[in-house]
Formats: C-alpha cells, structure tokens, sequence
C-alpha cells in the first residue's frame, strides 16, 4: 500500500509512535510517505520505500497567524495526488484530522484515499475539549474512515467526550524490544552513580502534566533512606521549577538533568526505577519503554497508565501526589533485590508479550487492508 502519514517531528510519544510505525511499515514493502513541517526526530537514517514531504509555511503579512492547518491541507493534496495514497494516517487529532479532512473532500472526485485518524492524548483529554475545538474535532472524527486509540482509556473518553458515532478501535502503543533491551552500561552508570547509587529516573517532556516537581519531592524522600541519584531526561517549561525545588531541599547534587538525549535505551538500562507521576497520560510510551528495559515503574492510577503497569507485579500505582506512597514503594523495591529482579523481568516480559512492534504494526496493516478493500 502507499500510505501518508501526517505527524507533529518533535520529542513526543504521538511522534515517536508515528515515526516507528512508518519506519516498520516501509521494512514490510509499504511506501510510506511522511507529511510534517520538519523531518521526525526518529526518521534519522537513510531507508528505502520512505519519502518525506516538508509542509512549507506560506509568510504574508497579512497572516498575523500562522496558516499551518490550510498548509498541511494543501501539501496533502499533492501527495495524495502525486504519490496516489491508498491511506492518509493522522497521528493526533489537532489540527491533523481536520487538515486531512479538507484534502479528503477536496480530492473526492479524483482519488477516495482513506482517512485513518489515531488519537494520542490531550487531543482528546485537553485542548479537543477546549469549546473553539470540540466541535471540529467530533466532526473530523466522525467524517474518518476509522479512528484508533491507544488505550481503552482514551477509546472511552472520546465517545463520552465527544459523542461520536463511533467508538475508537484500541490499538495501543508499541515498543521495539529487539531495540528497548537491558544493556550492561556500567560505564555512564558509573558516571553518573559512581559511589553505587540506585538511580531512579523519569523521561519527558517535562510539561506541566507529568508532574516533574513529584519526582524531586520522591527523591527527597527516598534519600533520607538511602543514597541515590534521580535523572531527568528530556527538557521542557518545568525545568526550572524542578532544579529551584531541588536546591531549596538541598538534594541538587543527587539530581541530573540530561537534556534531551537519543540514545534512550543505554540510558534507560541504568536506571533502577522509572518514575511517572504524570497527572494525565493516555498510554505512558515513556513508562513502555523502560519496561522494556527491564526497569519498574512506579506511576499514578490515571488515564492508560494501569492497562500498562500491573500494580505489584511489574511496578507499582499510587493516586496522584502521593509523593509518600510512591516514595516507599521505591524504597521496598530497592531494598529487596529479589523482589526488583522479578519486577524487573515482569516489566520486560509484559513489553515482549503484549507490546512488541511485531504484534501491534500487523493490526494498523490489518485495518488499512479492511478499508482499502472495502
Ligand atoms: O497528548 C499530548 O499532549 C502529547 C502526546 C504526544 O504527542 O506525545 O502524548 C500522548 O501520546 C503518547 C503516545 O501515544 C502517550 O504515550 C502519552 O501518554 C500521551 N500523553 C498524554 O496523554 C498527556
């Protein structure tokens, strides 16, 4: 099949989810041709059967606003046009349903590509509620010609959301395990750990809604127990929230900011536990890959994030701002080897098991197949 997909190229679960998807689709004799305004942060290497189409943004002076829906709109013309899509797959609802919409409708005569649309998140728990976009939202999604989720979490919140007629198919995140794998990296672990330390560590983008300033409060607390680092990784508007708090209590030298990194498996190989406080997560790619990784994660009870971690069986949930409660639950899982060893294999099992790249690409490539029958 020839299929387009429309993506925001930044750090971001939708992105990498897009991106890896593409990439694996093209491994499987799909040409896959992405539409963004930049080239996808993970789409870093030459592959056959994938193209990239750079949505230009047009300057007038007129445009006190920036144009990039209609922008996308008519670069997605071209490619359906010129490329002769059997699919347009849209990662996130806004503004991409809708710009695939238009394209859709303009080109009706001509080509009936069929619109995927896969909602991530705050597409649908935050800014799709927002009264100016509800109704462009529940429209473009009525009008696709199938909407995923990536959890059943999220498939439950558009419909009472947003009514739409239908209900999303779950199809949920992914992880290459083969890439996503424990990895002996004692030399950054002694880097950044050199006296032993157990290391916690969260990865994000560090936006109000994951909650990065929990993590220095459970370092705190972790470490009137015991030695530890925490490493951030990543970057983002409460950054420096988070290294003011870890100066007040006096721990900024346990604390690591990374930066935005790339190499996130060797990075999460040294970690002991991951930490999502998150106060809204659809799915927690983050909390996946670490699993892979072989590393627990102690997270809140929100969103997707239970259908992913198995409460005391691969890593622990706690309610939101229970700094306490996710605090002891890190200190009984480091101080009790065994325990974290099973934990750990438990995590690593359950990404191989249900996870797997090779077991969710075939249900997208399934999906498109029915629609292009069809
Ligand atoms: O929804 C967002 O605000 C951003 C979005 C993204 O592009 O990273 O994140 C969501 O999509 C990820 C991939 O499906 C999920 O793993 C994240 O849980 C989800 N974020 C939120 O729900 C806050």
């Amino acid at each position: 099949m020839k299929i387009g997909i429309v993506c925001y190229p930044t750090y971001g679960g939708s992105g990498v989810i897009a991106t890896e998807l593409g990439i694996e689709l093209a491994k499987r004799g799909h040409q896959v041709h992405f539409i963004t305004y930049a080239q996808p942060m993970r789409l870093d290497r030459f592959q056959d059967n994938i193209f990239y189409h750079e949505v230009e943004q047009p300057h007038y002076p007129l445009f006190e606003f920036p144009l990039y829906s209609l922008a996308l709109a008519g670069k997605i013309i071209d490619v359906i046009r010129y490329e002769q899509l059997d699919i347009l797959h849209v990662h996130y609802a806004i503004p991409h349903a809708i710009s695939g919409y238009l394209a859709k409708e303009i080109l009706k005569e001509e080509k009936n590509v069929q619109l995927v649309t896969t909602l991530h998140g705050t597409d649908i728990t935050l800014i799709g509620l927002e009264p100016t976009f509800l109704p462009l939202v529940k429209f473009s999604l009525d009008q696709s010609d199938a909407v995923t989720a990536v959890s059943k979490f999220l498939a439950d919140k558009t419909v009472t959301g947003f009514k739409t007629l239908h209900e999303p198919i779950v199809i949920p995140n992914f992880v290459d395990t083969k890439l996503y794998y424990r990895m002996e990296c004692t030399k950054i672990r002694s880097q950044i750990a050199p006296n032993g330390e157990k290391i916690l560590m969260h990865v994000s983008n560090f936006r109000p809604v994951k909650r990065i300033v929990d993590t220095i409060y459970i370092a705190n607390e972790v470490l009137k127990t015991m030695p530890i680092k925490l490493v951030l990784v990543g970057d983002g508007p409460d950054r420096a929230e988070a290294e003011r708090v870890s100066r007040e209590l006096g721990i900024h030298e346990h604390v690591r900011f990374l930066g935005k990194q790339n190499a996130l498996p060797e990075i999460l190989s040294i970690a002991d536990i991951f930490l999502m406080p998150s106060q809204s997560e659809s799915f927690g790619l983050a909390a996946l890959e670490a699993m892979a990784c072989g590393v627990p994660v102690i997270g809140t009870n929100l969103g997707g994030i239970p259908e992913v971690i198995t409460h005391s069986e691969n890593g622990y949930i706690a309610e939101l701002g229970d700094i306490k409660r996710m605090a002891k639950y890190a200190i009984d899982l480091l101080n009790h080897p065994r325990r974290w060893q099973e934990f750990s294999n438990k995590a690593r099992q359950r990404a191989v098991e249900v996870y797997d790249i090779s077991l969710i690409v075939p249900q997208y490539e399934a999906l498109y197949e029915s629609l292009v029958k069809n």
